[in-house]
């Protein structure tokens, strides 16, 4: 079906989440929708207040821009703008403008009667933002355990969090996450080579058929795990590493305040070793 005549039949009003036919129209290919909207507005109004926060200085190097999050003292309470208060204001705009954007690609995903699978899975990467801004933030206490917006200084704020821990590489959840980042990159290149090797043939040769690449993966390694099972299998590797992400950053000192070398002493601690 050419786009045309798709758009025709898809492109109709109505299934929107809120609002009944409030900002129920298309600018160009884009799709408005209320979330659209609050989407546009707390990013212009998140971005706004980052400009300011560079303003007040010292410096427009992009690299070394930085917006602090309040200090400590100021527990989880409000603080002055130019103190951490834009960065609290910063961090209600994001979490507003993602949320939005998960739910203008849930209100997308009704009007076409889709599953929610692509709303889904950003909410894992929105979790896992929360996460660090947010939940962990709470249970320590105050909001100055939020990491700061800017390029060069959140990298200083991860790893300095990394060593207060000692060795983050022994966090077992952090493990996880990592492993579940890397096999992503290995099921997308193995999925990515193998499409374009059956559909990108030379001028002249045919495309060859699904079965090609079951076999194929069938010679290699003696299974494949098929056409639909592939996808399954990256969503949920993929899902996993935002989700692990979450869980490592959330366990580094609400739960766990000693080096994450030392958690592991579980294991000489067994009681089958005495
Ligand atoms: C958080 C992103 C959500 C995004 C959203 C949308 C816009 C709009 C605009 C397009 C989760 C954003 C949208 C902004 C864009 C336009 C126009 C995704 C998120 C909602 N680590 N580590 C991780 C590795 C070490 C440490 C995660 C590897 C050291 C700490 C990941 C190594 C020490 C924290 C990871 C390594 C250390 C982490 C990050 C290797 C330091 C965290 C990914 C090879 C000495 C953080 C939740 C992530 C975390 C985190 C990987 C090493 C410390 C698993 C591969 C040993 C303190 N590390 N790390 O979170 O878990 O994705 O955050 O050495 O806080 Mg680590
Ligand atoms: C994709 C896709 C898609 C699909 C797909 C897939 C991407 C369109 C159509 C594929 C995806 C999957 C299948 C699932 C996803 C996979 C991953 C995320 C990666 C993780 C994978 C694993 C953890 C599995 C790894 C398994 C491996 C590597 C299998 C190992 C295999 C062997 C050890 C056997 C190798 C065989 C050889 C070398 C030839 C023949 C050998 C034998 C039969 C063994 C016996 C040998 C002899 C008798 C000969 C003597 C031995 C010799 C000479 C040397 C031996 C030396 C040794 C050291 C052993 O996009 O959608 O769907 O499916």
């Amino acid at each position: 079906m050419s786009m045309l005549s798709f758009e025709k039949k898809y492109r109709v009003r109505g299934g929107t989440l809120v609002g009944g036919d409030l900002f129920d129209f298309w600018v160009g290919p884009f799709y408005v929708g209320f979330f659209g909207v609050l989407t546009i507005f707390f990013s212009l109004l998140g971005t706004a207040l980052l400009i300011w926060g560079a303003a007040l200085g010292p410096t427009w190097n992009i690299w070394q821009i930085n917006i602090e999050p309040p200090d400590l003292s100021y527990g989880l309470g409000l603080a002055p703008m130019r103190e951490g208060g834009i960065w609290q204001l910063t961090t209600i705009c994001a979490i507003g403008a993602f949320g939005s954007w998960a739910l203008r690609q849930a209100e997308i995903s009704r009007k076409l009667g889709m599953g929610y699978h692509i709303p889904i899975a950003f909410s894992v990467a929105i979790f896992a933002y929360i996460a660090l801004v947010v939940i962990r933030p709470m249970l320590l206490g105050a909001w100055g355990h939020g990491f700061p917006y800017g390029i060069l200084s959140h990298l200083d704020w991860v790893s300095n969090v990394g060593y207060q821990y000692l060795h983050f590489h022994y966090n077992p959840a952090h493990m996880l996450a990592v492993t579940f980042f890397f096999t992503t990159t290995l099921a997308l290149s193995l999925h990515g080579a193998l499409i374009l090797s059956v559909t990108n043939p030379k001028k002249g040769e045919p495309v060859k058929t699904p079965e090609y690449e079951d076999t194929f993966f069938r010679d290699t390694i003696g299974y494949s795990i098929g056409a639909l099972g592939i996808h399954r299998l990256g969503l949920f590797l993929a899902l996993n590493a935002g989700f692990w992400s979450a869980v490592c950053i959330i366990i580094s000192g609400p739960f766990w305040t000693r080096g994450w070398p030392e958690w592991w002493n579980w294991w000489l601690d067994l009681p089958i070793w005495s």
